[in-house]
């Protein structure tokens, strides 16, 4: 049978017919739907209590295709349930961060889960100008905690091997092979450029050898080193705010992956807004630079956080279980050593990974609104070309870049050279 979106009156039927989520809406009679319309791949509701809104709950249901672009693009309607496994997962290990799960159906590939209504999504936050203080100390904590758990780091590796096995996601993941490493680099349909992008900077991304490399060997990280369980899709839309709590929602692209790919998307994600801050930190007379600087430390704290507090769960671990994992010696010179290279190598590759993710962003299919809604297309042009600087410097320096103070230092004067 043909998909068809549900209809309020349904929804609201089936609300009322699932014991635990009429519970928690207060056993009304009738509920209050209303579809939000901005997912990329999946109809969204709100669904309340008519008389006591501030019951609610949020409602995402998967159809068999890509709702961005139609039925032309099938999409095999599981994902929802790759979703709700990775939402439990991520819920157990980081509960402050992830909303939580009421019920998931997976005939009507839908689930209800934790309505954040004092939130707003980061990017929208980002684009207004608010100062979240608890942001990087909360991103840095989630960050540590998904990636190090769903590692060999702790897991036993029969345990690990089965969950690259369950989480499998070869569809999701083929739209970031694609939209990602590959078509944005080469001359593809799929691709858009705002009306004043120069030529010049298009052709740049095409054909500079050093740069093709390096977006090959992210491709490369991307679709063989299976680390971790990550989100796999972590911009700043997939983040939910507000002065006192952050949330990581939208997991649907969650697959075995390398752990530097989540940390290089948020970072990636600060950098566009840092950019695109030129334009809009000038609106009302405004002036962008000291919201700059705060973009900018959020970049440095959330990688020096993530550092500290994953290096910590894995001192922790290795006390508990009394297991290194290069196995014993007599003091602990290698394994301090292993784990500065380590701690390294994800750095470079975390540059790496927010390189991709910025060019794809300005040369390929989904674009951002940060700078979207830039109404001045030479504006939009200019701040779309230091983007597309700053990524090609992330990726085919990243090797050279050894602290996050590189980055920052990339960021001004990359702005500066404007
Ligand atoms: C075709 S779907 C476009 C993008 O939306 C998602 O958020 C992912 O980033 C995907 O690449
Ligand atoms: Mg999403």
């Amino acid at each position: 049978m043909e998909f068809a979106a549900l209809k309020a009156s349904e929804l609201s039927a089936y609300l009322r017919g699932v014991p635990a989520v009429h519970k928690l809406l207060g056993e009304p009679d009738e509920l209050d739907i209303v579809e939000v319309g901005d997912g990329n791949l999946n109809y969204i509701y709100f669904a309340s209590n008519a008389k006591t809104p501030e019951m609610s709950v949020v409602v995402k249901q998967a159809p068999p295709f890509l709702r961005l672009v139609g039925k032309t693009w099938p999409l095999t309607r599981e994902r929802m349930e790759r979703e709700v496994a990775a939402l439990r997962r991520f819920g157990a290990l980081c509960p402050d961060h992830v909303p939580t799960v009421y019920h998931a159906d997976s005939q009507l590939f839908l689930m209800v889960m934790q309505r954040l209504s004092s939130h707003c999504i980061l990017r929208q936050g980002l684009m207004g100008g608010t100062i979240y203080p608890k942001l990087a100390d909360h991103l840095s904590t989630y960050l540590a905690h998904t990636l190090f758990f769903g590692s060999d780091l702790f897991l036993s590796p029969d345990i690990k091997k089965q969950a690259v096995a369950a989480a499998v996601n070869t569809e999701l993941c083929r739209i970031t092979e694609d939209l990602v490493f590959t078509y944005p680099f080469e001359d593809h349909p799929s691709n858009s450029y705002s009306a004043a992008l120069p030529r010049a900077a298009v052709d740049r991304i095409r054909r500079t050898p050093a740069l093709r490399v390096a977006v090959g060997e992210m491709k490369w990280a991307f679709m063989n080193r299976a680390e971790t369980l990550l989100h796999g899709d972590l911009h700043t839309g997939s983040i939910m705010v507000n002065e006192d709590e952050t949330y990581v929602i939208d997991p649907e692209f969650a697959f075995y992956g390398p752990m530097a790919f989540d940390i290089g998307a948020i970072i990636a994600n600060l950098l566009l807004a840092y950019f695109s801050r030129d334009w809009h930190g000038r609106q009302d007379g405004g002036s962008p630079e000291a919201y700059q600087v705060w973009l900018l430390d959020q970049v440095r704290a959330i990688w020096s956080g993530f550092t500290a507090k994953f290096l910590s769960l894995w001192r922790e671990h290795e006390g508990r279980s009394k297991t290194h994992f290069i196995g014993d010696e007599p003091d602990r010179a290698c394994a301090d050593a292993f784990k500065a290279r380590f701690m390294q190598q994800l750095f470079t590759d975390t540059l790496g990974f927010a390189g991709c993710k910025m060019i794809r962003r300005i040369v390929g299919m989904a674009k951002v609104a940060e700078i979207t809604r830039i109404p001045d297309d030479s504006a939009r042009a200019a701040i779309e070309v230091r983007c597309l600087r700053c990524a090609e410097t992330l990726l085919v320096e990243r090797a050279s870049m050894t602290t996050v103070d590189d980055v920052i230092d990339l960021a001004w004067k990359v702005e500066a050279a404007a």
